[in-house]
Formats: C-alpha cells, structure tokens, sequence
C-alpha cells in the first residue's frame, strides 16, 4: 500500500505558537475552506471558463459555474479519486490545463483530503516520472488533447518505465470525459458519478497539532540542483498567506480575476489568485489562451477588474493595447511578478492600460512581497514591495552569511508564517538551501530600502527564469551530458528582450561527437526524446573546442557561466 505523508521539516513549535497566537494559523483546512465558501455564496458566480472563439461573432464561448455548482463539482470529483483508490492524505498530480475541470478536480482533491501535487500542462515524461516516484503518486489528472498533445502516450512512457522498476505508477483519470475506453490503469469516466455526499474522515499527519497543520498539497520549486524539489505547505501557512493577501491586493467580492498564467503556478493559485477570489466570494475569468486578443475581449465580455501577469505577457498587452485601443474600463489592477519588471514597462500600465499596477515578488516556498496602493508611484515602479506580513523576517547577508550595511546589496534570506523550513524528502539539500536558523535561502540578490521596500537586484542560484518560469541550470546539463559525443556542457541564461532570458548551451564535444548540420536541432530531439518540458530545452547551441573542461568544482563552474552568458549575449 502507499504510505502515509512521510516526516518533513515542519516549522518549530516556539514558531507554531507564536503564528496560532497571532490570529495567522487558525483552525482552518481547505475541506472547510471548499465548503464553507461553496455554502456562504452558494448562488454567486465562481468561475467562467473560456473555450473556443465563436468564428462568426468573435465573441468566445463560455461555461459559468456558480459556488453551487462548484460544490457540486467537486463532490463528483471527489467520488471519482475515491472510486480509483485515492485515500484521504495520498497525493494525487493535477496536471490541467486552465479549465472548469482544474477547479472541480482541484476542490474534489480537497474534500477528500488528498494532497495535489502542480504540475504544469507543459511537462512531460520526465517531469512526471519524477513527480510519480517522489510522491508515490496515487493518481494523475490530465485532460486529453489539451493545447493538442497526447496526455495518455505521456502517461504510458512514464508508468511503464516505473512498473519495469516494480513500482506502482499512478492510475490516470481523464479529467474531461473523452476518454471512453479504459486501460492498464487507465481511468474513463464513462458514467458522470453522482457527488459524493459522505466526506471520508480526514488524517493527522506525525507531528501536526492541528488538522489544519497538516500538509495540504505539493507545490514545485523552480529547482537549482537536479529535478524540481517539491514544497510542502500546510492548510494554516497557505491560507493565512492568502486571507492576509486580499485587503493588499484590494480583492473582495466584487472582483472579477481573469486567469492567464498556468493556473498551478503559485503566483496564480495564491497571491491572492484563485484562492483569494473564493475566500471573498469573488469571480474567476479563465481565459482559453494567453494571447492579449483572448485577455482583451474576456476583459470587456466579463467586465475583468484584476488580472495577474508575468513581465513578457505584460509586454505582450501594452503592445497590443497601443494598436488596438480595446476597452479596458472595468480593470483596476494589473499585477506583475514571477520576474523582474523594468521600470519603463512599469510606467506604462497607468497610462495605456488604464490600471493601478501593482508588483509582487513571491516564491512557491513562501515569502511573498507586494507594492501597496498607498505607496508613491516610484517605489511601485522601482520595487518589488514590502512582505504580507509583519512576522515575515528578512535578512539581506554577504557571501558569508553577515548582514550587509543598511541599503547595501546581498543574498536575501526569509523565514516566517507561511514560509517552509525545507523541501520535501530532501534531507541533503535542505542543508543547504536553509540556514541553520531556518531562514529559507532564496538565491536572489536583493537591496532594502529606508521604507522597508525589497528591490530585486539580480540572483545567485543555478537557475534560469524564462518568462517567470524557473529552469535549473544543472537539470538540463544532466541532460546533455548523457548524450554520448558530449564531453562537457554549460547551459547559461542569455538575456532576452521579449522573455527576459533564454535558454543557452554550450556544449565541449568528443573528438568523436556528431551532432549533425545543425546542433540545435539535433539537441532539440535529444531532450524531446528524454521527455523534458519544451520550455526548458535551449534555444541557442554552441559548440566550443576550447572549453576548459569544468569538474574542478561549483565555483570555477559558475564563473564559466557567467563568462558564457556575456559572451552568448555580446555575440546574439
Ligand atoms: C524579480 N524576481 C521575481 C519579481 C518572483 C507570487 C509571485 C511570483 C511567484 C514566483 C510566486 C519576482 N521580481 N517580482 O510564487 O506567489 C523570482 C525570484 C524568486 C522566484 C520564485 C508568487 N517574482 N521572482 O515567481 O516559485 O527569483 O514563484 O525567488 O515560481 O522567482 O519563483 P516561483
């Protein structure tokens, strides 16, 4: 059978006291969350999903479920993760795409108690198998077809290499119903189950004090070292982060939030995303696609008053918004994080989106920053915010680990009510990756102003943030130097006009290597092949007969990543 939640890092009980003191962790699980609010604004609107584009009117197809009927949703989902064996406390991958579907599976997991794990829509084999064996997974929740690819040959590459290691894979659930014919572990929901009205008992995790402590759900790190590490966050950490989230972001039961970003990012779920509208008793927008013309007629079809956008796609708007002039006049606020935004594309939200910006600077792991209405409009230009809470310690430290002089630059550590003190089931790298104090070292480079306002200022960790979504630098050089011509490889972060920054790798070949007319092309099908999510696979190759080879340790490694980024950037 599958285990219970194995022990992770939970936070100290001086701390745990404290928080429940302060009125930040209360009694509060996300089955009480689904219920509760489903119940309270039962006939209000909760979600409108966006499909396809009516090809005569232009106008895009929707489907609109109120509090209601999410519940009931959910109930049937629910009845569904118990029918394949899901018990309350086993994780379950949700790996959807922004649909109706992601909310009543989302929900369905909660009511049952069993813990999501994100995955994105665009990982693969790789990615997933991994997810699967680090979890041990019970289910995994894909929609067939969506944006086109084959979620089920997905799920067979990854399953039977596990089962060919006699582990158990996951069973599938096909999330949308097409799927009539079922398989090896294949799930077809021929029949839409009746919603389950008797709510299996939840179960305490070792250690918890409370249900509400307990671990509630898996989110992804955007990882330095190897795959992405997993985040255990609990029902009080996350829903304090996010109750404490709305009156910032000025979210209440008038708001209407169109969702673009992958609706598992953290930014999207939390800050104060999907789960800040619910706890109001808000609307959510789901828009079928990321492009501005989809964004600009749900905008004026739904009367959008929020959205939530990374840099790129923020670029993406204005441009779109200076030719087109569509009405924007029910938007208020237009908020911008997962990367850092440059001043002269902060200026312009005001003028051509007729929006109050605001900045976030959050991680899945915790800690997240905002600008606030009240601040001056140079420091919601030029910073990242201050933190949610006025428990959330900060601490900006030379290489060293000692506080810099006040306004100096360096590597900021946090810890606090909704911050973990490590990943899970990864006792060699939460040695490093928090101090000893459990303050969670974040790998970015940050300076303080007087006001208290983080500004961004660079990075220290392996890591690549291509249009907010994070690649560990040393997760693909693992890829391409399995390949056999490759004697050693350096992948780098070029900077990017549009993304922000973009995949490079620069690759020492064997004196025997072969890699075709066009290496690009040919390290492309390498990393398809080893089934690694097509945003993480370099756009630029370089092959260098006079790379120094690099395993004499992390440190000369990094300079030669730094001097090949700047030599990739000056030679675009
Ligand atoms: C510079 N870098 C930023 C910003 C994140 C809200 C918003 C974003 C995330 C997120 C999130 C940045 N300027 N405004 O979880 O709840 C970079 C930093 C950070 C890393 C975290 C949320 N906002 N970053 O992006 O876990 O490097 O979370 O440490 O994906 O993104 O990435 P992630």
């Amino acid at each position: 059978g599958r285990t219970g939640l194995a022990e992770y890092p939970g936070i100290p009980e001086e701390f745990a006291a404290k928080y429940r003191a302060a009125g930040y962790w209360i009694d509060e699980t996300f089955q009480d969350f689904v219920l509760d609010r489903c119940d309270r604004f039962a006939d209000r609107t909760a979600l409108v999903a966006s499909s396809s584009r009516d090809p005569e009117t232009g106008s895009l197809a929707t489907q609109t479920w109120t509090y209601a009927d999410l519940e009931d949703e959910a109930r049937r989902s629910a009845r569904t993760l118990l029918d394949v064996g899901v018990a309350p406390g086993d994780r379950v991958i949700l790996q959807l795409p922004n649909t109706a579907e992601y909310m009543a599976y989302l929900c369905g997991a909660f009511l049952v108690g069993a813990l999501p794990v994100f995955a994105l829509p665009k990982h693969r084999a790789s990615e997933l198998g991994h997810f699967a064996r680090k979890t041990d997974a019970a289910a995994h929740i894909v929609c067939q077809g969506a944006e086109g690819f084959d979620y089920l040959g997905l799920y067979r590459e990854y399953a039977d290499g596990m089962r060919a290691e006699g582990l158990q894979p996951p069973v599938l659930i096909e999330a949308s119903g097409q799927v009539t014919e079922s398989e090896d572990g294949v799930v077809a929901i021929l029949d839409r189950p009746e919603p389950l009205l008797d709510l299996p008992r939840p179960v305490r995790n070792r250690g918890a004090e409370r249900l509400s402590e307990n671990v509630a759900f898996l989110q992804l790190s955007g990882g330095t070292t190897g795959m992405s590490k997993l985040i255990p966050r609990t029902h009080a950490d996350y829903l304090y982060s996010v109750r404490a989230s709305d009156p910032i972001c000025g979210v209440d039961r008038e708001t209407r939030m169109l969702v673009v970003l992958p609706a598992a990012h953290n930014f999207t779920m939390s800050s104060p995303g999907i789960l800040g509208v619910l706890h109001e008793g808000g609307s959510l927008v789901f828009a079928a696609d990321p492009s501005p013309q989809t964004a600009f007629s749900l905008i004026e079809q739904e009367r959008v008053t929020m959205a939530s956008l990374v840099p790129p796609l923020l670029q993406a708007w204005i441009l779109s918004a200076q030719r087109r002039s569509p009405d924007l006049s029910s938007l208020r606020t237009v908020q911008v994080g997962g990367a850092k935004l440059a001043p002269s594309v902060a200026e312009k939200v005001g003028p051509v989106l007729g929006a109050r910006l605001q900045q976030v600077f959050g991680m899945a792991e915790g800690l997240v920053n905002y600008t606030r209405d009240t601040d001056p409009e140079e420091l919601v230009v030029r910073t990242q915010g201050v933190p949610i809470s006025p428990d959330d310690e900060l601490l900006v430290v030379d290489d060293d680990d000692r506080p810099v002089a006040e306004g100096e630059t360096g590597h900021l550590l946090t810890r606090g009510p909704y911050t973990i003190r490590g990943y899970y089931l990864e006792d060699k790298a939460n040695r490093f990756g928090f101090t000893e104090d459990g303050y969670y070292r974040t790998g970015d480079i940050v300076r303080l102003h007087p006001t208290g306002h983080v500004e961004v200022t660079g990075r220290s960790k392996d890591q690549i943030n291509r249009a907010g979504e994070k690649i560990a630098v040393d997760e693909i050089e693992d890829v391409a130097l399995s390949a056999d011509g490759v004697a050693d490889a350096v992948v780098v972060g070029i900077p990017d006009d549009d993304l922000g920054e973009r995949v490079g790798l620069v690759v020492l070949p064997r004196d025997d290597a072969d890699f075709g007319v066009d290496p690009r092309t040919w390290f492309r099908e390498w990393f398809r092949e080893r089934g690694i999510a097509e945003f993480k696979i370099p756009e630029r190759v370089e092959i260098r007969r006079d790379l120094p080879l690099t395993n004499v340790g992390k440190i000369s490694r990094r300079h030669l990543r730094t001097a090949l980024a700047e030599d990739l950037a000056a030679s675009r």
